[in-house]
């Protein structure tokens, strides 16, 4: 749902989509602080870190044709029993550094980690906020040259500080989130976050090494014609999701229908362009994946906060507002339908006539 702030300013036609001059994401942080209402300068900070890694893995990403160290895959298998990219492992490090460095972080869970990692010199010790991160999402797709992201959530801790953080820290309802966002690199870099004031896009120009504003408020329309889904798996998904799909290829003028399939396999691209244009994401549970495959921690709460916030919704099919779940592990996975609020409710609707 839009918030109030995000209505009063489209009522007062203040959004800019493009601006005239280029107002950086530095400076778009700290004019926006003091709407923040905890400690201003920290989360500022940490945003801008959070910036300052996604230039240097742009950096690699953009290169990693001509690199004979960065593509391919690693002798690794991580806690999801997939193989680790190179990439993966180079992203995960660069965010992990700059999120450190930033001292403002006092442990991060990531995909790539079977463990919480705890930062224990002194100052991140004493920091309020941790961190959950999918560092690249979309590795299927980096040695091909098609578009992956970085997906991330932040909350306050609940743990003391000054103590190591643990677990309990980051199993908060996503509805705890503070801040969320993601880096798509496609055929732009862009930067999208969200502090709950709406969501706002900004555009990597490369010529002076800054992200700039492009998108000062994102706001999904309310119904959209592309629905995204690996519809290679359609024998395995539950009975309303066929039913959903029966429906979406229909030939029916009056609602636009058929719709258009689209499906990257890149959750931020897919989201991405469903936010600029009207569509629906959904990953539902599979008869051989019960709780489907994205992971409700670093994948499904951000995008759902960035959604709500851009007029969008995101629920797991089955009624639940995806912000309201309240995880018990980590790595733990969530059937996913989140994208224009019709959308959803459609998909919403199917499911509880039919079911799994
Ligand atoms: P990853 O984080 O290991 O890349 O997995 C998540 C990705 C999503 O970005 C994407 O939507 C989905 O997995 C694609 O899965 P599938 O190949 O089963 O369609
Ligand atoms: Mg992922």
């Amino acid at each position: 749902m839009l918030s109030k702030f995000c209505k009063k300013r489209i009522k007062n036609n203040k959004i800019i989509m493009a601006t005239n001059r280029f107002i950086t994401l530095d400076e778009v942080i700290i004019q926006r602080q003091s709407a923040f209402k905890y400690a201003k300068g920290e989360l500022s900070r940490l945003l801008s870190n959070i910036g300052l890694a996604a230039k240097i893995v742009n950096n690699s990403i953009n290169r990693a044709g001509l690199e004979t160290n960065i593509l391919g895959a690693t002798d690794n298998i991580n806690v999801q029993g997939e193989t680790q990219q190179k990439l993966d492992v180079f992203a995960e490090e660069m965010f992990t550094k700059a999120l450190q460095a930033s001292g403002m972080v006092a442990g991060i869970a990531s995909e790539e980690e079977d463990d919480i990692i705890i930062f224990d010199d002194e100052l991140s010790l004493n920091s309020n906020y941790v961190i959950c991160m999918d560092p690249l999402d979309g590795s299927s797709n980096i040695d091909v040259n098609v578009s992956v992201g970085t997906i991330f959530s932040i909350y306050r801790r609940i743990s003391k500080p000054g103590t190591k953080v643990v677990k309990e820290d980051f199993l908060q309802p996503g509805n705890k989130q503070v801040a969320a966002g993601y880096i798509i690199y496609g055929s732009s870099t862009m930067l999208v976050y969200t502090t709950g004031l709406g969501t706002t896009g900004f555009t990597y120009e490369p010529s002076i090494g800054e992200f700039c504003m492009s998108n000062e408020l994102m706001v999904t329309p309310e119904k959209g014609k592309i629905y995204s889904i690996n519809e290679g798996n359609y024998l395995k998904f539950p009975e309303g999701i066929k039913r959903y799909l029966k429906y979406v290829q229909e030939i029916d003028k009056p609602t636009s229908r058929p719709y258009t399939s689209r499906y990257i396999g890149s959750l931020v691209a897919d989201f991405h362009r469903n936010l600029l244009k009207g569509g629906v994401y959904i990953y539902p549970r599979t008869a051989s994946s019960p709780n489907g495959k994205i992971r409700l921690l670093y994948e499904c709460n951000p995008i759902a906060f960035l959604a709500e916030q851009a007029g969008g919704k995101a629920t797991d099919g089955y009624g639940h507002r995806i912000l309201d779940i309240v995880p018990t592990e980590i790595h733990q996975r969530t059937p996913f339908v989140v994208g224009s609020k019709e959308m959803v409710e459609k998909v919403e609707e199917f499911m509880s006539e039919y079911g799994d």
